[in-house]
């Protein structure tokens, strides 16, 4: 993870030499995982570069949700194309349409986005894994900036996920999945938030268990922690490693969520 200072660090030379940006969402949330800051920076440093929004993880939001989303961003100005690097959806598309539109030699496209949003993913996508950067389900695994060929034209820059220095909340963090659960101080209140955004039917589908009305959140972390054998010695459950084996679920998509665009309720 970097905040605003690294970022400026890591990006004021590699900025002088990139022609086009992608910037990577999470399409479960894509407002949540734009980064206004980049633009920002752009707009100040080097205005004529072109920014792209790449909606990546397409595969876990429905097809009406996407295109909603993809309305919205289209509407207040921006490019946008909706992927899956995960199951290379739209990928060929994407790598057409800069092949069609880059004329340049030595044209270099900078993936930018927040943590664990999949811009290595979408890298090795395009690169039909034949150039292997490093994907993992921990946010923050790429650390260095790194330059790989994808025609005689053109090259990708993959780099470490980036949030705004003003986003402190390690809870939001955590929900946007750009924090990873051994890093938070407080992983309760992530379960607490998780347990607002899904009903509790995908919680008993999920860990197979039964939960009663009056359930709350102790009972889902006693319930699941029997369950799956997260004890302590004496037998008691391990009520944090619980949490931190939901928040990881959630951040893997096992616990399923999306955001809706702020248009979609006005129907
Ligand atoms: N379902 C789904 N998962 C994806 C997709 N793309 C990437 N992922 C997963 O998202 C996680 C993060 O992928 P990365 O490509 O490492 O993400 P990143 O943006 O490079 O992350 P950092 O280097 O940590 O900033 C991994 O678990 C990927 O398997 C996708 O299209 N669909
Ligand atoms: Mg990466």
């Amino acid at each position: 993870m970097r905040t605003e200072k690294h970022w400026k660090d890591i990006f004021n030379t590699v900025i002088q030499e990139t022609d086009i940006i992608l910037e990577v969402l999470d399409a479960r949330n894509p407002l949540g995982t734009h980064n206004r800051m980049i633009e920002d920076f752009v707009k100040q440093n080097r205005p004529e570069i072109e920014i792209y929004l790449i909606m990546n993880k397409a595969d876990i939001i429905p097809k009406s949700v996407m295109q909603e989303w993809k309305r919205f961003f289209k509407t207040q100005g921006y490019k946008i194309f909706a992927v899956s690097a995960r199951f290379n959806r739209g990928i060929i598309e994407l790598e057409k349409y800069f092949r069609r539109t880059v004329i340049r030699s030595n044209t270099n496209i900078l993936i930018v986005g927040y943590p664990n949003t999949g811009k290595s993913s979408l890298i090795e996508a395009l690169t039909r894994g034949k150039k292997k950067v490093g994907v993992s389900n921990r946010a923050g695994y790429t650390r260095v900036i790194k330059k790989i060929k994808l025609t005689n034209k053109i090259y990708l820059i993959d780099t470490p996920g980036v949030i705004p220095i003003d986003e402190t909340n390690e809870m939001e963090m955590a929900i946007k999945s750009c924090m990873i659960a051994d890093k938070l101080e407080d992983p309760l209140a992530v379960v607490e938030s998780i347990y607002t955004l899904i009903k509790r039917e995908q919680f008993e589908r999920t860990y197979k268990i039964q939960l009663k009305d009056d359930d709350g959140i102790d009972e889902l972390i006693e319930k699941i922690g029997k369950r799956y054998g997260r004890l302590k010695s004496g037998g008691r459950v391990n009520e944090v490693e619980v949490q931190k084996l939901i928040i990881r679920d959630w951040q893997n998509n096992k616990l399923h969520y999306y955001t809706l665009p702020p248009s979609y309720h006005q129907k």
